[in-house]
């Protein structure tokens, strides 16, 4: 939109005046033409000085506007909505405070490989480069640059269209990230000729072009993976966010190579598929000899590729845009640098129907003890211990997500998420979401909302107490977007476990110790959600149908045995222990 600026011009005697118009725009506009016209639909912030009036007039020109109760929250939900469609997903924030509200999401998105697009206002330049103490001042580019994989700053409004191109361009090319974009206060309100701002608008053509591989590292790695004896896939959050679904599936199948996947590629293939070796994890990741990562990073999570995790001497095959990514922690037998889409394609390529099939000794032993290991988990899983444990109330859900395979799934806290990865097999790809590479809490109710407002479906967060904390106050947004989120508190009365006592004797409560039989339940009706509290699997089971049936804002307590669980879930190793404290 642009407004009309009317010039009168000098008029003689009594001459009709010719009016002189002339169309201006402004940086609020070119802004949001920029943004629409490169596909952005959906912005998440949280208005006030300087983008009050953006968000206002984004929602006028028809852009989604979500407004949240913390920056970081809706940063969180661009975040995943930018690992959901391929696009940035936009996060607007006030200066300073607001800037780094939203910077931990940034900086999350980035290492998770999630591409998103911080956009802040900022004071004026000439004061926060005297550090003269300008309303919100901060030198934020500066302190955003090492957090993320680009930093902008646009300084004049017919330069709006180049700032935007690049930071859409580098949050998706390559490796994905999180990209920062500065837009000085005074730049809003900065006028220029209408027709000149939408011609220095950029429509960026192929934002995240494909990666051909060299065929040579194709050929490489299939002679590798022809000569496994105990060959294993590994299939990463990259590889769910290629979106490569197809060909993905077609490989595992055609070579008949167990699979393992990461938390967030699950459902890239069922989970009940049968060459899944997911039952039996560290067993494929100890025998295995040859192994194809697609899309994951010989991170923390993998044990950086050695150690007793890894048992035997293997070798790797991995497959991942960024070539800086190979070598990281052990050597890559053969490394394949490209898109996952175009990668798994050129395999394909040679990957006929006669592709050698890995040995049955192999595959045999994988599935004896997957099917050994399903069993003592049915087993356990069958019980009905009272108070109910994490797993009774899982098993709940496995069973709801199965009925309801496109049931989008957010889920955080320590055994909470242990154990509901492990336990709730995924149908689809792109439909689970957590607390990824850095394990960090607080993606709740950002990643619920970004997760519903973008597929338009029911949400189901299974949230430690603890978890829920970081992000609880969006209740209210979920209500006042009238969002499907059916939030799930495991509520076990603190972090961890509620079982801890204070060594003195003193008043105040261990440090892990949240207010005792808390209920969760009264904090969405005080939004006009609906709230249940349940104690049982039954009744966890009618609230949790209920809930999905009503496709409303719901938040069920889930009120779990304090004594169940682990210190730290499956990370407990990763606590520092001292000599001197060990008695
Ligand atoms: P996980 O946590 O599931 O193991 P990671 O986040 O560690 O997964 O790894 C994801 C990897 O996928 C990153 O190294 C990233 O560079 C890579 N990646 C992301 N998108 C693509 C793509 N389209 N093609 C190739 N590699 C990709
Ligand atoms: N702060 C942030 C931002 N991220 C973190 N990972 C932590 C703190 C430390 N932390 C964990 O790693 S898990 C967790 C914390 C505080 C919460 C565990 O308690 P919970 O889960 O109630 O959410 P369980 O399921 O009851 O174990």
């Amino acid at each position: 939109m642009s407004s009309v600026l009317e010039t009168p011009p000098a008029t003689m005697h009594n001459v009709a005046p010719i009016a002189e118009t002339r169309e201006l725009t402004d940086g609020f506009h070119l802004v949001i033409d920029a943004l629409k016209l490169n596909g952005i639909e959906t912005i998440y912030g949280l208005p006030g000085i300087p983008i009050t009036d953006l968000t206002r007039m984004a929602q006028a020109e028809g852009l989604r506007v979500i407004s949240f109760r913390h920056e970081q929250n809706a940063g969180n939900a661009a975040a995943i909505a930018g690992f959901l469609t391929g696009k940035p997903g936009i996060c607007l924030t006030v200066s300073a405070p607001g800037f780094l509200n939203g910077l931990t999401a940034l900086a999350n998105a980035t290492t998770n490989c999630f591409p998103m697009i911080l956009i802040s206002g900022s004071s004026e330049r000439e004061i926060v480069d005297l550090q003269q103490g300008d309303y919100e001042e901060m030198d934020q580019l500066a302190i955003a640059k090492p957090l993320c994989k680009a930093a902008f700053r646009v300084l004049h409004a017919e330069d709006i269209g180049v700032g935007i191109a690049r930071a859409i361009r580098a949050a998706v090319s390559g490796r994905p990230g999180g990209v920062y974009l500065d837009l000085p206060a005074k730049l809003f309100a900065q006028t220029m000729d209408a027709q000149a701002g939408r011609k220095s608008l950029i429509k960026v053509v192929d934002p995240a072009p494909r990666q051909i591989p060299a065929p040579d590292t194709v050929q490489r790695a299939l002679d590798l993976l022809k000569g496994a004896k105990r060959p294993l896939i590994l299939l990463g959050k990259g590889a769910a966010y290629a979106r490569a679904d197809e060909a993905i599936r077609t490989l595992v199948e055609k070579t008949g190579i167990p699979y393992l996947p990461m938390s967030m590629a699950k459902g890239l293939l069922p989970d009940t598929h049968p060459q899944s070796a997911a039952a039996t994890r560290s067993y494929a990741l100890a025998e295995a000899d040859v192994v194809l990562l697609i899309g994951a990073r010989l991170n923390w999570l993998l044990s950086h590729g050695k150690g007793k995790t890894w048992g035997k001497p293997k070798q790797f095959v991995q497959i991942d845009i960024s070539a800086q990514e190979m070598d990281s922690n052990v050597a890559i037998a053969a490394p394949i640098v490209g898109d996952i889409g175009s990668c798994v394609a050129s395999l394909l390529d040679q990957v006929g129907d006669n592709f050698p099939q890995p040995p049955k000794e192999w595959l045999d032993a994988v599935n004896e003890k997957k099917n050994t290991n399903l069993q003592k988990m049915a087993a356990t899983l069958a019980k009905n211990p009272s108070p109910m444990n994490f797993h009774s109330a899982l098993r709940v859900l496995r069973d709801i997500v199965k009925a309801n395979p496109d049931i989008n799934v957010v889920n955080e806290g320590a055994n909470t998420l242990d154990y509901a990865r492990a336990i709730i097999d995924m149908y689809q790809p792109r439909k689970r979401f957590d607390s990824g590479t850095w394990g960090v809490m607080g993606i709740g109710m950002g990643f619920a909302i970004g997760a519903a407002v973008t597929s338009g479906k029911q949400v189901l967060a299974i949230e430690g107490d603890s978890a829920f904390g970081f992000s609880g106050m969006e209740l209210e947004t979920i209500c006042r977007y009238e969002l499907p989120v059916c939030t799930i508190i495991f509520n076990n009365n603190g972090v961890y476990r509620g079982t801890d006592v204070n060594p003195t004797g003193g008043k105040d409560v261990a440090p892990t110790v949240f207010v005792k039989d808390a209920r969760y339940d009264k904090m969405i009706e005080a939004f006009g959600g609906i709230g249940y509290n349940v104690t049982t699997p039954d009744e966890l089971e009618k609230a949790v149908k209920e809930a999905i049936a009503s496709g409303k804002p719901t938040l069920i307590n889930a009120v779990i045995d304090e004594a169940a669980g682990t210190e730290s879930g499956r990370l407990t190793n990763l606590n520092p222990q001292s000599a001197a404290m060990k008695k």
